[in-house]
């Protein structure tokens, strides 16, 4: 009796470690091996010192939901995803629509389904410049998801914007 306690007693953990493992190879990879695709992408050019955005189009193909949870570059000194948002407010004694940015924790791609960051909508702002982006550059861009995965993208900074940018976006469905 002891003795087959004893057996199933060692065999449990060394198939809680082979679960973990296989879990902990899958999840990275997962995003990594097409079942994110990001289109478009591209930044503002902007000079030391000052703050720039990229936008691009993110295309979730996999099976579940892709939480976004923030996003890094060495181009910036910080990096966030935020969102602008339209507000009526007094100005001069006027109502009148101010345009607002503001950081948002996550962002959700749900699955199946794409998510635009445009001029004047949902961003990555880069935040006091630690490099002059100028027309023609690329850098690192890594979006960092939830389940501690990296999205990495090559961002191409512009002055207007990549041409055949709207194309893409009108290729949805
Ligand atoms: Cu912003």
């Amino acid at each position: 009796m002891r003795r087959r306690m004893a057996g199933s007693g060692g065999l449990v953990p060394a198939l809680w470690l082979l679960v973990v493992a296989v879990v902990l190879a899958a999840a990275p990879a997962a995003w990594a091996q097409g079942h994110v695709v990001v289109e478009g992408a591209w930044a503002r050019a902007a000079s030391v010192g000052a703050n720039s955005a990229a936008y691009m189009r993110i295309v979730n193909h996999g099976p579940d939901d892709l939480v976004i949870v923030g996003a890094a570059a060495d181009v910036a000194e910080r990096v966030e995803i935020h969102q602008t948002i339209m507000e009526m407010s007094m100005v001069e004694g006027r109502l009148t629509q101010v345009m607002r940015m503001e950081r948002i924790p996550e962002l959700v791609v749900p699955a199946g389904s794409a998510v635009e960051l445009v001029p004047g909508g949902l961003h990555v702002m880069l935040l006091t410049l630690t490099r002059e982006l100028q027309e023609g550059d690329t850098f690192e861009l890594a979006l960092l998801t939830e389940d501690g995965g990296r999205i990495v993208v090559h961002v191409p900074v512009s002055v207007l914007g990549p041409a055949g940018a709207g194309e893409d976006a009108h290729h949805g469905h």
